[in-house]
């Protein structure tokens, strides 16, 4: 199978780590929604990565979809959601803040990008801002003493996280600043230890 998208994207690189977490080998081609558009937008027609295709030349997109087939591939013994109950419903809860926090960081970065300076909109941009700190502020409630949200192991929600945070004080230095939320440094630091999260980090 071929994973298409820059590891610099959080969502490509949350399907890369759980591959390699899995065991489970790909093809990597990292296609840029600005350079590549053309090609991005034959797979999905969003413009958007990340974009799986499978070996019989299916194609899925959008991040949650592809870990769903992740999981079924790596089986239960490797599938990084736990399989029901309460570990998944709280598995599934820091997903959804995680993810959620992205989503804000994304828009916080393109209000700053996206716009010529006299158009960016300073109430709108302070609100997404204080969403990013307030959603990562809950995350570390949220994880609390322990080492990974999935105990003795990483799921799902370690890798959103880690890669989530990862992203947000690459791109806001400013506003996800050193040294405020420790528990998550602690949890990047645990897993670049490890080669999936290693082999993904986008370079400094
Ligand atoms: N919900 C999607 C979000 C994917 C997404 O926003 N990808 C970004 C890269 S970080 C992208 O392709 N942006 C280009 C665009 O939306 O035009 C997922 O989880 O896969």
């Amino acid at each position: 199978m071929i994973l298409i998208g820059r590891y610099l994207s959080p969502f490509v690189r949350r399907v890369a780590v759980s591959l390699q977490l899995a065991g489970l080998s790909y093809e990597h081609r990292a296609l840029s929604t600005v350079d590549d558009l053309a090609e991005v937008k034959k797979l999905n027609p969003l413009g958007r990565v990340p974009a799986l295709v499978l070996d019989d030349g299916e194609v899925l997109v959008d991040s949650n979809a592809i870990l769903d087939h992740v999981d079924e591939m790596a089986g239960p013994s490797r599938a990084l959601l736990p399989a029901a109950g309460k570990p998944r419903r709280q598995a599934l809860q820091a997903v959804g803040l995680g993810l959620g926090v992205l989503e804000k960081g994304v828009a916080a970065v393109y209000e700053r990008t996206k716009r010529p300076k006299e158009l960016i909109h300073a109430p709108w941009r302070d609100q997404l801002d204080g969403q990013v700190k307030d959603g990562l502020a809950a995350l570390e409630r949220m994880l609390g003493d322990r080492t990974w949200f999935g105990g003795a192991k990483p799921n799902q929600a370690d890798v959103t996280a880690v890669v989530g945070f990862d992203f947000l004080g690459r791109m806001l230095p400013g506003v996800v600043e050193k040294g405020a939320w420790p528990r998550l440094e602690a949890l990047v630091r645990l897993a670049d230890a490890l080669p999936a999260f290693a082999d993904t980090k986008p370079k400094a």
